[in-house]
């Protein structure tokens, strides 16, 4: 076998990432700042399921470009400086792209995060690795974690963690375990009664894992910035024993504390199968009860529970401080990483006006809600389209009489024929070879004063002059000095003569249903008074629907007089006509007509 590398990881370490863990690379980068390194610890990142792209990251409070590779092959080309391989491949793709990047010499080190890999494949692997001299971190592991130099994709938590922990620069202390969640504990336990974790690995919880506790104590003893060595092991396996060995004979010197998890497992009457899938003892020795005995008289620091493990690393360090082996740094406080915008909303530390808020429709929940009305309750109430527009619209739910004329109102302005402005302008659009929304639009975009647009100016000039107790000729008299039309009057084509059936239909339910039609009155009085002069100058359908809907707002009693004078004030009763209208322009742009000569 090809010798391995005793130190994995450097300040100047460059790691390529198999998976589009952004998260985990972002946590990295994070780290790198946090650690002041002079650069990102990710070089690249090898995803084969999309095409080479840059991928964005925060670097401190600046943005930075990572390199994605479809290919393998490409990548470390193109990044010879990359030694070290994280893999997020699924259990699936893990082995054969683990074997991919063993073929080459740059990669010393992977880190394989899979859980679920099939023994027989990680033993294949193992095989390559040794062969290759590549030390496997994994498989079924978080990583591990070299303060001050690189961290293991999401070792160490998020960055609060990693500040606690004081993971940004090293300490004296090296441990291992199989445990990822547990290693986040020991960076903890080692931060609160040490110098510090010089670096720690999780080696996974299978059975077979790619580097053992035997491989990483020994690169410990190994080097020299660390004097003190933890392992947390667990029921299962005989790699402790190893351990107890190396402590007889001498190949380790370095203070190892050590403590196996599960001993809890003799309380059982019967085999207890833990978490991790090497987490069983086959036989007596290899419980953790045994395992801790056999460390103990080896000449390990072995405490009598998990609970103590802390107090004995504390004991052993400070006998090391106390002989002069470690001398604690001066603390150098690490750089400041900016918060990410999403958790520091999340931990209610900022709050940003919403771009754009509304009090109609509410979508956040499980149900979508019109003005404060479930989806599901508009449809059990049939509260139709005019209700839906009554809470979309004025916010409120109208009586359904009211419902009820708004939807006739949409129905007699829906079409009038190819030949008014609108419906020309949408068909020569359409003509043109324009889309739907092109020539709807450009329809819409006609009306004002003199075509469907009369119904906020018609409501608002009949309302101030009732209002004001002007008698309706002296209304007529004073616009016809003053040089204005009368919005709402007139007709191109209808007159007194050729009746316009849109306004009778709602002239009939208006006076059958409204509770008052003051203003409508009103405006007949005028009409008479117009039509007298010219018999085009009709009260016409905008003209109507602008004084009806008046009528409606001051007396359904849903409004006070404030809202409704505020309704008619802001405009919205247009509305209904660019909304009616809109049905027609669609139906002549799909009119036979339109298509045949668009087709041509
Ligand atoms: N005169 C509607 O004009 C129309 C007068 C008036 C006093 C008036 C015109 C007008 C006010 C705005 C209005 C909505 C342009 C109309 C609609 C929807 C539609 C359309 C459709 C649909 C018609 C001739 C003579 C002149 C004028 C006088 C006219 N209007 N006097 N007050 N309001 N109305 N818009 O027929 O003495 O001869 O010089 O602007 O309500 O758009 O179907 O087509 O569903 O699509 O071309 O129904 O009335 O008349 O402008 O040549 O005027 O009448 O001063 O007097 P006309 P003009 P004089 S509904």
């Amino acid at each position: 076998p090809a010798a391995k590398a005793t130190t994995l990881f450097r300040k100047h370490t460059k790691a390529m990432v198999w998976g589009m863990q952004t998260r985990a690379v972002q946590g990295m980068l994070d780290f790198d700042y946090v650690c002041s390194r002079d650069e990102p610890s990710v070089a690249a990142m090898v995803y084969p399921f999309t095409g080479d792209h840059k991928q964005k990251f925060y670097w401190g409070h600046k943005e930075i470009l990572v390199p994605v590779y479809k290919n393998m092959a490409d990548a470390m080309k193109k990044h010879p400086e990359v030694d070290v391989m994280i893999s997020f491949a699924s259990l699936r793709s893990a082995f054969d792209s683990t074997m991919e990047a063993m073929q080459y010499p740059q990669i010393d080190t992977i880190a394989i995060i899979a859980e679920g890999i099939p023994e027989a494949q990680t033993r294949k692997l193992i095989k390559m690795a040794d062969k290759k001299g590549v030390t496997i971190i994994g498989p079924a592991t978080v990583g591990g974690i070299k303060p001050g130099c690189f961290k293991i994709g999401n070792t160490g938590g998020m960055l609060d963690n990693i500040l606690a922990s004081k993971l940004y620069r090293p300490g004296s202390v090296a441990y291992v375990s199989r445990s990822g969640g547990m290693s986040n504990e020991l960076n903890n336990i080692i931060s609160r009664t040490t110098d510090g974790v010089y670096e720690g690995v999780a080696i996974g919880g299978d059975r077979y894992p790619g580097s053992t506790f035997m491989d990483h104590v020994l690169r410990y003893q190994d080097t020299p910035g660390i004097q003190m060595i933890v392992v947390l092991g667990e029921i299962g396996g005989t790699e402790e024993y190893k351990i107890c060995q190396g402590i007889r004979e001498d190949r380790i010197t370095k203070p190892v504390v050590c403590w196996c998890i599960g001993t809890c497992a003799t309380m059982f009457t019967s085999e207890v199968q833990f978490g991790h899938a090497g987490a069983c003892a086959n036989q007596a020795s290899e419980t953790a009860v045994a395992k801790n005995q056999a460390l103990r008289d080896a000449g390990a620091y072995v405490p009598k529970s998990f609970d103590e493990l802390g107090d004995v690393i504390k004991t052993v360090y400070d006998e090391l401080v106390a002989n002069g082996t470690i001398i604690p740094a001066q603390e150098v406080p690490p750089p400041t990483v900016p918060m990410d915008y999403s958790w520091a909303r999340e931990l209610g530390l900022i709050r940003k006006p919403a771009s754009f808020m509304t009090s109609i429709c509410d979508e956040r929940g499980q149900e979508l809600i019109y003005a404060g009305m479930p989806i599901t309750e508009v449809f059990k109430e049939e509260m139709g389209l005019g209700g839906v527009l009554g809470l979309l619209w004025f916010q409120r739910r109208l009586p359904r009489y009211a419902c009820q004329f708004i939807e006739m109102c949409l129905m007699v302005t829906a079409d009038h024929g190819p030949a008014v402005s609108g419906a020309h302008n949408t068909i020569v659009c359409a003509r043109a070879g324009k889309d739907l929304i092109s020539s709807l639009t450009s329809g819409l975009l006609t009306i004002g004063d003199r075509f469907g647009g009369a119904l906020d100016a018609a409501a608002k000039q009949f309302s101030k002059a009732f209002d004001s107790g002007m008698l309706p000729m002296e209304f007529v008299n004073k616009m016809k000095k003053d040089g204005k039309l009368i919005m709402g009057i007139g007709h191109r084509v209808k007159s007194i003569n050729n009746p316009d059936m849109r306004v009778q239909i709602l002239k009939d339910f208006v006076k059958r249903h409204f509770p008052s039609t003051q203003l409508l009155d009103y405006a007949l009085d005028v009409e008479k008074i117009t039509t007298s002069k010219k018999p085009n100058l009709i009260l016409n359908v905008d003209g109507f629907i602008g004084v009806a809907f008046v009528d409606l707002l001051r007396t359904c009693g849903g409004f006070t007089r404030d809202e409704a004078d505020e309704f008619v004030e802001i405009g919205a009763l247009n509305g209904i006509f660019v909304l009616g209208r809109s049905m027609g322009f669609i139906g002549e742009l799909h009119s036979d007509d339109t298509n045949v000569i668009f087709t041509l």
